[in-house]
């Protein structure tokens, strides 16, 4: 059970670790709030997780895939029924307010619901083929078991956005939360329990960075997909790789949105607010940089600051909450040090720059919204990932430099632009280098049925959401049937010299 005490889920049953080691959650609001103390994994835990799930494999991938489906759709269902209640449980482990987690939870619904249309829908293709009496098609094959390794600020969608597509299309699953949302993972694999997931076809191994290591090692794993630092996501890659295991990796952002000077700028603040601040900043689609036109910036800056400083911080599960904590004391201590950085390299704090003080905020790791000014394009926090409540507002002066600026960085994940001139958006839609270009929206706010990733440092070329996972989490075989009762020979007997 998903209820204290905490223990791992393997083959059906919930067990404890094998060397009985534990790790805490605690609130990120309320650190005296202790939501438990959940199995500390190793590779020995991670080896009969995926024993598990390799036992489990054949049944699963012969049951049709429409059946497959009808699972998912229990899933979804059991969700809808529980949204409050884990949306609640979500919000206290991690901290983002409760109106955030509920959205989480549907981005969940929405997943399992296309999952089970998917049952239906793992095309292959029939194709001509070069001589008489033969026919050729491609199917879709799982690959065996998957592991997948999240991060705790989407704690229950985007591990399901790697599950559902895994099992629906035959796979099994070892599935790693983040230690920073462990309650919010196994939340997520009672569902699955409840459902009727047959046991072995998902299991979860609680634990932090050595787990995850131990299950991208195992050799059993055919394929790995991750979220999380970009860092780390180079670590998998290298041990992937030199096993040949497929791997599909969601990195870190620098997320620029673009408002002209001829753009709404009611619409545009309203959505920076909510790209910079909403999640405390920490979503890897979180708008990071402003890049202003030189006329709108004095104006924009000012009605920033006067709006994002009457936002509410508290308990997300409180009634009225607008912004939560950080997730946890390494996060405070690195969005801290990034106040520094900005004034060493020139920048000028024109709002927020301190950890978050006041009633019912001192036991939690609340930091201000904050806003750089005067940055320029080669400054540390106009080009390094922060995670927090931070935006770095750049000056420009023409649409050509703003594009310039946008695409001046590592990563490539998401992007916004607001303007009023269909030709700058179009533009924007071929120029932006970024898995994902809004038009007069925020930079967050992805859909469960639409493709989501990014290019450049963000990602390694696959992409999660919508139709696109499903090629990742299946193989193509190619099949030839001849039933012209002789040898046929491609390339030689269908032609003359
Ligand atoms: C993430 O931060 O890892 O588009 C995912 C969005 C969300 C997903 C974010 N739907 O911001």
């Amino acid at each position: 059970m998903a209820d204290a005490p905490f223990l791992n889920y393997i083959n059906g049953a919930w067990v404890p670790s094998a060397s009985g080691e534990t790790f805490e959650s605690r609130n990120p609001a309320r650190q005296s709030d202790l939501v438990g103390e959940f199995p500390s994994s190793s590779a020995e835990d991670v080896a009969n997780a995926v024993e598990a799930a390799k036992d489990a494999f054949d049944a699963w991938r012969l049951m049709p895939a429409p059946k497959r489906g009808e699972i998912l759709k229990r899933v979804g269902d059991i969700m809808t029924e529980r949204k409050a209640e884990i949306a609640h449980a979500m919000t206290r482990e991690m901290g983002k307010p409760f109106f955030e987690t509920k959205g989480d939870v549907q981005e969940a619904i929405d997943t399992a619901y296309y999952a089970m249309t998917m049952g239906r829908q793992l095309f292959g293709h029939t194709v001509p083929s070069e001589m008489n009496n033969k026919f050729n098609m491609t199917v879709r094959r799982p690959i065996g078991v998957c592991g997948l390794i999240t991060a705790w600020n989407f704690p229950v969608a985007v591990p399901t956005w790697k599950m559902f597509p895994a099992i629906l299309s035959g796979n099994t699953v070892v599935f790693k939360p983040s230690e920073d949302a462990p309650h919010s993972g196994a939340l997520l694999v009672q569902v699955m329990e409840d459902a009727g997931v047959p046991a072995g076809v998902v299991n979860l191994v609680q634990g932090a960075g050595p787990t995850g290591r131990a299950i991208v090692e195992h050799t059993d794993v055919a394929a790995i997909s991750f979220t999380g630092s970009s860092e780390t996501g180079s670590r998998i890659a290298a041990t992937a790789a030199a096993r040949h295991a497929r791997i599909s990796l969601e990195m870190g952002g620098k997320n620029p949105a673009i408002v002209m000077e001829d753009a709404d700028l009611d619409l545009a603040m309203e959505g920076l607010i909510w790209g910079a601040y909403g999640t405390t900043g920490q979503r890897c689609t979180a708008t990071s940089r402003l890049i202003v036109h030189e006329d709108v910036h004095d104006e924009l800056v000012e009605r920033i600051k006067a709006k994002a400083s009457t936002l509410t911080l508290g308990y997300g599960n409180d009634d009225g909450v607008e912004m939560g904590p950080l997730i946890n004391s390494k996060a405070l201590d690195k969005v801290t040090t990034y106040m520094d950085v900005a004034r060493e390299d020139g920048a000028t704090i024109a709002m927020g720059g301190t950890p978050a003080t006041g009633d019912g905020l001192e036991d939690g790791f609340f930091f201000n919204p904050t806003l750089f000014t005067d940055v320029t394009r080669d400054m540390r926090v106009a080009r390094e990932e922060i995670f927090g409540p931070v935006l770095s507002v750049i000056k420009i002066k023409s649409f050509d430099e703003a594009i310039e600026v946008a695409n001046d960085v590592a990563y490539g994940l998401s992007s916004a632009v607001y303007t009023q001139d269909i030709s700058r958006a179009f533009r924007a839609l071929r120029d932006i280098d970024a898995g994902i270009t809004y038009i007069n929206g925020p930079t967050i706010g992805a859909e469960a049925h639409m493709s989501f990733g990014g290019v450049k440092a963000t990602g390694n070329g696959h992409r999660e959401g919508g139709w696109e996972v499903y090629d990742f989490y299946t193989e193509t075989k190619t099949c030839y049937i001849d039933f012209s009762g002789g040898l046929q020979r491609a390339q030689i007997d269908n032609y003359d010299d």
